[in-house]
């Protein structure tokens, strides 16, 4: 790689600028942060990493002599003398972004696009990261962090990892509904987590990042309120549409789209010319600190402690509401197998489950059989660790419509997480592990029948005899490095499906009000 790439940089940056960017991955000077340099000969980096990270020369002063993640970015499109540029340049036919993970660099060349030019994100954060993370005894992950604050004041941090396309941010920034007076979700973090054990025996998480750099469409005053308002001022726009007037515009924005666009390639756009008028892809990239419900503590170097991971997907069938994992080795196991169904037809089949263990499959930046070990180490090694949940909030019914109204109302799922972390709330133990009861949820000011939810929280034996044994196609693909705990707890789970009727349920009189 050093070969092709030494020959394909050498001249790729003339007649450019090139900038050097110094920049923090967690607040300047925290324990928990690590310093990186990108090289760049692309002004959009340079603004992006302004807000997507702690940049510019308080970060020198600190790093003194010190470590740092040398990056190397150029968009691999040389200027000759008295050549017009043009409006979003990179190389057309070579593209390589490359980590050497043994001496943690990270060489990027021909892309002038997000994770592959903002080299602090995807390439350190978490590729480069998780290697560090492995060999020092800490956890790079790809989770938002949240706070849950109820109304006695007491605050619980979770960390939660979804793949794409399940509404992390607005997740991460959550509006309890109208019955949760008093509650209130405060944010740390949308994308990434550097997570470390404490002297307390508790993990502890800082948001490596400053900003969001989010999906623009469908995002909106109703799916995500919170990130239009850190977006009113100081954010950069990428590859959406924009109004006569200047403003800018996705799919989903607005109920009604405006009678006239210029799209995100420059063209007049008007709503009936069949294209999007925003790339499905495009982002805003806006500072945390404008976000109105960002946390506290979201800068405290030392990090806020974690009492909860969540790890969920996409899935229309099988996978229950939400669910406990009995202990830290099925909750790894659990999030070692997540997957979604796949949506957009781009990413070839739609409906069929791409298993993503803990979203992590395109940034863990080694062996992933090597990297459950090291989830299941962390776990022997701490004396108070994180509870593990799984949650879907995309279960559909028999007609195909979802169960669940998502959004604010996942705050009754918190509720009963945050409960149970603290040993207040109840539940019973089922084959997945440990689930609510009806009666163990809180339902103020929702309509959600007894029925609803038995079969939003129902394990059919048969669906997940065939989950299980799916499950196996991704150990395959591990097999010399998989953990020998995941073949024995598969077993296990199995043995438990065998001896169920045909659909597990709770019990009606487990369900029963007077019980
Ligand atoms: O972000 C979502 N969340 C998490 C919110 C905190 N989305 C959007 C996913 C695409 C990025 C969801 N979509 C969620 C959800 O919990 N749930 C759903 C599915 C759903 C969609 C629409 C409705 C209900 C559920 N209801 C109406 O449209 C009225
Ligand atoms: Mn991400």
């Amino acid at each position: 790689m050093k070969a092709t790439l030494t020959r394909l940089f050498d001249g790729a940056m003339r007649g450019r600028t090139m900038y050097v960017i110094p920049f923090s991955m967690g607040p300047v000077g925290s324990p928990l942060s690590h310093i990186g340099v990108e090289i760049s000969d692309s002004p959009y980096v340079v603004v992006n990493m302004r807000i997507m990270t702690r940049m510019g020369r308080r970060v020198l002063e600190t790093l003194g002599s010190g470590d740092f993640v040398p990056c190397l970015h150029s968009i691999g499109a040389p200027l000759e003398p008295g050549q017009k540029d043009v409006s979003w340049p990179c190389n057309k036919d070579t593209k390589y972004i490359v980590h050497f993970p043994e001496e943690r660099t990270i060489w990027s060349y021909g892309s002038g696009y997000g994770g592959n030019a903002l080299l602090g994100k995807k390439c350190f954060a978490l590729r480069i990261a998780s290697n560090m993370a492995r060999d020092d005894g800490w956890l790079a992950e790809h989770m938002l962090i949240l706070g849950v604050q109820n109304p006695e004041g007491e605050k619980t941090y979770v960390c939660a990892a979804f793949p794409s396309a399940c509404g992390k941010t607005n997740f991460a920034m959550l509006i309890p509904p109208a019955a949760y007076n008093g509650w209130k979700i405060t944010t740390v973090g949308d994308d990434i987590a550097w997570v470390r054990p404490g002297k307390d025996g508790k993990l502890h998480a800082i948001n490596p990042e400053a900003g969001f750099f989010g999906v623009a469409p469908g995002t909106s005053d109703k799916t995500n309120p919170n990130a239009i308002a850190s977006i009113r001022a100081n954010t950069i726009f990428t590859n959406v549409a924009l109004t006569p007037d200047g403003d800018v515009w996705w799919e989903g924005l607005t109920d009604d789209p405006p009678p006239e666009l210029i799209d995100w390639q420059g063209q007049k756009w008007t709503p009936d010319c069949g294209r999007k008028a925003a790339h499905p892809n495009a982002r805003f990239t806006a500072p945390a600190s404008q976000c109105p419900v960002i946390d506290e503590n979201w800068e405290n170097p030392e990090g806020v402690p974690v009492s909860a991971f969540i790890f969920g997907g996409r899935r229309g069938t099988t996978v229950p509401l939400i669910y406990q994992a009995t202990n830290w080795y099925f909750g790894v196991y659990l999030a070692a197998t997540m997957g979604s169904e796949t949506t957009a037809a781009a990413f070839g089949q739609q409906g069929v489950v791409r298993r993503d263990p803990l979203a992590m499959l395109p940034f863990c930046g080694y062996h992933m059989g090597d990297y459950f070990n090291h989830w299941l180490q962390m776990g022997r090694n701490l004396s108070n660790p994180p509870r593990i949940f799984g949650v879907n909030w995309f279960r559909k019914d028999k007609d195909g419509k979802f169960m669940w109204p998502g959004f604010g109302d996942n705050m009754r799922v918190l509720e009963w997480i945050v409960n149970r972390v603290h040993g207040r709330a109840a539940a019973v133990e089922s084959p997945l592990g440990w689930m609510p009861r009806y009666r163990d949820m809180n339902w103020e000011g929702l309509d959600f029948s007894k029925e609803k939810f038995r079969q939003i929280m129902q394990i059919d034996s048969e669906a997940w005899k065939t989950e299980l044994l799916s499950h196996e196609e991704l150990f395959e693909k591990l097999y010399d490095k998989l953990p020998k705990e995941f073949s024995h707890m598969r077993e296990l789970m199995l043995s438990v499906l065998w001896r169920s009727p045909t659909h597990w349920e709770l019990s009606p009189e487990r369900y029963a009000e007077e019980h």
